[in-house]
This record gives structure tokens, C-alpha cells and sequence, in this order.
């Protein structure tokens, strides 16, 4: 792992040898053949392939027939994200860190610097994680991913909240996708098993009055966290894929489906506008319908959820027959 953002350059190589590993599905591929493709030696792919086993992967060296790579490390490298990624626009440029203060900080200052459109930070840790409202959002190590994409949208800033339906959707298709866990959307920006928060979801936005410079979709998933690393004060109970679904996630898989359901969705959302992603959102937030208490530092106002309109405000039926908009807030179902 790096604190270097350079260093996604400089390992290229090892990059591509995982690249045709990917391809090969776990076949064996001779040396022959790797220094052929990336036109290096066969000493070179060798040092290569310890380097790779240094960084954690299982290679197996098969007597005169080549390498077979057995599996990947848990651990954040730009080469496990982006080797055989599948993707139009996001995860084209990743950053990993052990450990950084908040990936969406990162993320902010990389975009401001000019970083392109579906760059990704990853880390292993936060000191500073942030939630909403200048909560914090817990951030231990080697259990749990913390992500951001930097996106270029082009949108009008009072649209940006749109995208949050990006990566709420994705997040519950990749738990879906890896799990047998139910994951369900809670408005605004939650994602829940069971009742239980195991996801949340923070956008950031750098704007002027009628262009977005771009956002930052600030990721928390809890993929391998115990009962034992959560706190008995947290605003509502909370989960991982482990405690709810039993199974110890490879966090790296995990990253890589959510960029490539992050992208689909993207390209979905350019090509067709906000409809079918705010569809999916609804469809899968199970709040149409219900009865639910929205409170804000203002105001606890009451009533029926009747949909969702194209800036993610959450519209209600309250009891008097008025029908209200709410922009932000937290959401209890009654
Ligand atoms: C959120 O805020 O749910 C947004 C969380 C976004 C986190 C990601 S991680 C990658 C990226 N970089 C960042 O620095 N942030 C983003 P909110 O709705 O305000 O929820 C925060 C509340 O959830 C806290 O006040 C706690 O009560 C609770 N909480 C904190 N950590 C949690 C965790 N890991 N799992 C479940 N609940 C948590």
C-alpha cells in the first residue's frame, strides 16, 4: 500500500502479469509467455512475480510449465482493483492508503488538483472518518472499506443529490451480489440488513452558481467488523456483512463489484437521466407507503412516504392531507 499517489505508475508491470492471471482464471501461464506479452525478460517477470508475492499474493512457480497465481491478499493495491476491472469511466485511476484522516478529504484535494472523473481513494483506515453533519464514522483497520470517486457530472448543483441514488443502489446490489444478506435503502443515505446500518453514504460537492466542478461519493461499508468493535453509543444499531451474514468478505472483491456497479449505474444515469436509478432506489427503500418520523434541527415532522422526487427529496402525506417536501433529515420508520 502507498501514501504516495505516484505509485500507481510504478508498478505497471505487475499490474499487467495480474492482468493476464485475471484472464486466465487460474490456469497456469508460462514465463515464456508473460515476457513475450510485456516484452521484458523472463528474470524480469521472475522478480516481478516474487515482488507480487512479497506484496502478499499466492503464486505457485509450476515446474517447467510457468506461474499460476492461487489468490490475492486482503489488502487495498491499485493492481487488485484495477486488474480485469470491467468499467467505462470509474476506477481507471485508484489510490490506496493504510491508513488517511478521511478518503473524501483526499479525494477532495486530488479532485481540486485535477484529478479526472471516477479516480478512487481507498484506505484501510480513517483517523478522522466523517459522517453527516459533522458526525464521525467509526473506521477501524483491515475490516471495512472506505471509499471515495471523484465525479464530474454534468449537472446543476441543486441536481447533485441525485447521486446519491448511484451509490446507494450500488452499494445494495454488491451486498446483494455477495451475499444472501436483504440489504434496504433508508433515506437519505443509509443502507440496512436486518434493520441495521451496514452502510453510509456521505456526497460532497465543489460547485459554482450554475456548474459543478465535481463530487465527491464518500463510501462506508462494514464488511468484516465484529459485534465486539462497535460502540454501545452509536444513533442506531449497526451491522457488517460478518455479523449478519456470517461470511468474512474479501474486501478487495467487494471494492471492485461497487465500482463496476457504480459505473454501470453512471452510465445508465448520463444515458438516460435520473428515472430508472431513482426507480431502483425506491424499489429497493421500502418506504413507499410508510409511516415514518423525519427530524432536523428545525423540525420532527410525521407522515406517509408517497415517493421520491428528482433531487432526492423525500415527499410525505402528513395527517392534515398536505402533501411536503423534506431535504434533509433523519428518518425513523414508525
Ligand atoms: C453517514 O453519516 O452515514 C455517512 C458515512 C460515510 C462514511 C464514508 S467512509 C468513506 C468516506 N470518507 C469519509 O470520511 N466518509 C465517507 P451519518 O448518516 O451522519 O451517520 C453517522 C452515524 O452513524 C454516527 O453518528 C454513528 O452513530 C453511526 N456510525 C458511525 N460509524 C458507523 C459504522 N462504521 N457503522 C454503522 N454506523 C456507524
Amino acid at each position: 500500500m502507498s501514501n504516495k499517489p505516484g505509485h500507481v505508475a510504478e508498478i505497471s508491470i505487475d499490474q499487467r502479469i495480474l492482468e493476464i492471471f485475471h484472464g486466465r482464471c487460474g490456469d497456469v501461464v508460462s514465463g515464456a509467455e508473460l515476457s513475450g506479452l510485456l516484452h521484458v525478460s523472463r528474470t524480469a517477470i521472475w522478480k516481478h512475480i516474487n515482488t507480487l508475492k512479497k506484496n502478499g499474493y499466492t503464486i505457485e512457480s509450476v515446474p517447467s510449465r510457468g506461474y499460476r497465481l492461487l489468490s490475492a491478499p486482503d489488502l487495498f493495491l491499485p493492481v487488485s482493483i484495477t486488474a480485469g476491472l470491467q468499467t467505462r469511466r470509474l476506477g481507471k485511476k485508484v489510490f490506496c492508503f493504510k491508513e488517511t484522516t478521511s478518503t473524501n478529504a483526499v479525494a477532495y484535494k486530488l479532485a481540486e488538483d485535477g484529478a479526472p472523473e471516477g479516480t478512487v481513494v481507498l484506505a484501510d483506515a480513517q483517523t478522522s472518518g466523517k459522517g453527516r453533519l459533522g458526525r464521525v464514522w467509526l473506521s477501524p483497520p483491515g475490516v471495512n472499506i472506505y471509499a471515495s470517486v471523484i465525479l464530474r457530472p454534468p449537472l446543476l448543483p441543486v441536481e447533485a443529490s441525485q447521486l446519491t441514488f448511484i451509490s446507494a443502489v450500488a452499494v445494495a446490489r454488491t451486498i446483494e451480489k455477495l451475499s444472501s444478506l436483504e440489504p434496504a435503502i433508508k433515506w437519505p443515505n443509509d443502507i440496512l440488513v436486518n434493520g441495521n446500518k451496514i452502510a453510509g453514504l456521505l456526497n460532497e460537492m465543489s460547485a459554482e452558481t450554475e456548474r459543478i466542478n465535481f463530487v465527491i461519493m464518500g463510501i462506508g461499508v462494514n464488511l468484516n467488523m465484529t459485534a465486539e468493535q462497535f460502540p454501545e453509543d452509536l444513533r442506531y444499531p449497526a451491522t457488517s456483512m460478518l455479523i449478519a451474514g456470517g461470511i468474512c468478505v474479501d474486501r478487495s472483491r467487494f471494492v471492485r463489484r461497487l465500482i463496476e456497479e457504480m459505473d454501470e449505474l453512471y452510465n445508465t444515469f448520463l444515458v438516460q437521466g435520473d428515472v430508472p436509478v431513482r426507480e431502483e432506489w425506491l424499489r429497493r427503500s421500502q418506504m413507499q407507503g410508510r409511516m415514518v418520523k423525519v427530524s432536523s434541527a428545525e423540525s420532527v415532522i410525521c407522515g406517509m412516504v408517497t415517493g421520491i422526487d428528482h433531487i432526492g427529496g423525500l415527499l410525505l402525506k402528513l395527517d392534515d392531507g398536505r402533501e411536503e417536501r423534506i431535504l434533509s433529515g433523519d428518518v425513523s420508520l414508525l
